[in-house]
């Protein structure tokens, strides 16, 4: 959660580029123009009057230029889509974008000054649990974090130790290794949890057995401060309070998160299991 309202505006840069659905537009080209706003802390640079410790506007507009006119797109949704995303990638600091690109010579047949789209974009803090019992189970958990670190944007913020686990549920199985990271990632929801599922069916994750014996399962702990629940996901997980596999880790990686319903932190589930 940004606690701070600091931000740096670049209002009505100018750009050329072949963005559109007619065949002319992509041919000729137009001129777009983006507002773009950077949130980050800008009380470091603040106070040690140091260029590095906050984003080089001039930089930052030369590395949305490149998302912008690399590629001609169909649609100003894409093209917005891919500065938000090279902003947030090429600086750690900022938290959050919004990109507004404008498109004055759009091909309207009637009189109008502008047409827009703006969007909003920033990093999310998931808690990502990891489980297996079947194979090298140690490799495999080292494969999905390889696989997860991938992806562009994700980033492992934290992580626990693996540590060994009776089968909870189905008990007529073999030992679990369990750990945590807490995460950084553009991913909204959904697209996390696609991820996820990719990485399982990757590392040979067959779905046979409810709770039964698995290579990889990872599942979404918490994700921001989000409350889901739909047939697809449910977040927080649904059973974490009781699992200690997932609380052990938990504590390990933040000791201080609360989970967004019972308000309640690691430790203090653990208690209560116990
Ligand atoms: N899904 C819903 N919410 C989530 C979420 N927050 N994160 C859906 C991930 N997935 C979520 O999962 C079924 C569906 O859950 C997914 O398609 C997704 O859309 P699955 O992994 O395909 O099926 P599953 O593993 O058979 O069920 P589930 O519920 O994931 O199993 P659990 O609850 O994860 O339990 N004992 C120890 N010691 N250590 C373990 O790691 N793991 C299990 C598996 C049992 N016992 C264990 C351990
Ligand atoms: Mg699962």
């Amino acid at each position: 959660m940004l606690d701070y309202s600091d931000r740096i505006n670049i209002k009505g840069l100018k750009l050329y580029a072949y963005h559109g659905c007619l065949e002319q537009e992509r041919q000729k080209g137009q001129e777009f123009s983006l507002d773009i706003t950077l949130y980050l802390n800008l009380t470091p640079a603040g106070i040690t009057d140091n260029l590095e410790r906050t984003v080089n506007y001039s930089e930052a507009c030369q590395v949305a230029r490149e998302a912008f006119t690399n590629y001609a797109y169909n649609l100003i949704e894409t093209a917005a889509e891919e500065v938000a995303a090279a902003l947030l990638i090429n600086y750690s600091l900022v938290d959050k974008v919004t990109v507004e690109v404008f498109k004055p010579h759009a091909p309207i047949p009637l009189d109008f000054e502008n047409v827009s789209v703006f969007i909003e974009r920033k990093r999310h803090t998931a808690y990502i649990a990891a489980g297996s019992n079947l194979g090298e189970s140690k490799e495999t958990i080292a494969k999905a974090r390889e696989l997860f670190l991938k992806v562009e944007g994700n980033e492992i913020l934290a992580e626990s130790s693996l540590i060994v686990t009776k089968p909870y549920g189905v008990t007529d199985q073999p030992d679990f290794i369990n750990g945590m990271w807490k995460v950084s990632t553009l991913l909204p929801p959904y697209d996390l949890l696609k991820k996820l599922n990719e990485i399982e069916h990757r590392l040979g994750r067959e779905r046979l057995v409810h709770w039964g014996p698995r290579t990889i399962d990872l599942d979404i702990i918490y994700y921001d401060n989000l409350v889901i629940d739909s047939e697809k996901l449910t977040v927080p997980h649904i059973d974490m309070a009781n699992r200690e596999f997932v609380l052990k880790p938990l504590l390990e990686v933040d000791p201080y998160v609360r989970h967004p319903i019972t308000g309640l932190r690691a430790l203090e589930m653990l208690d209560k299991l116990n």
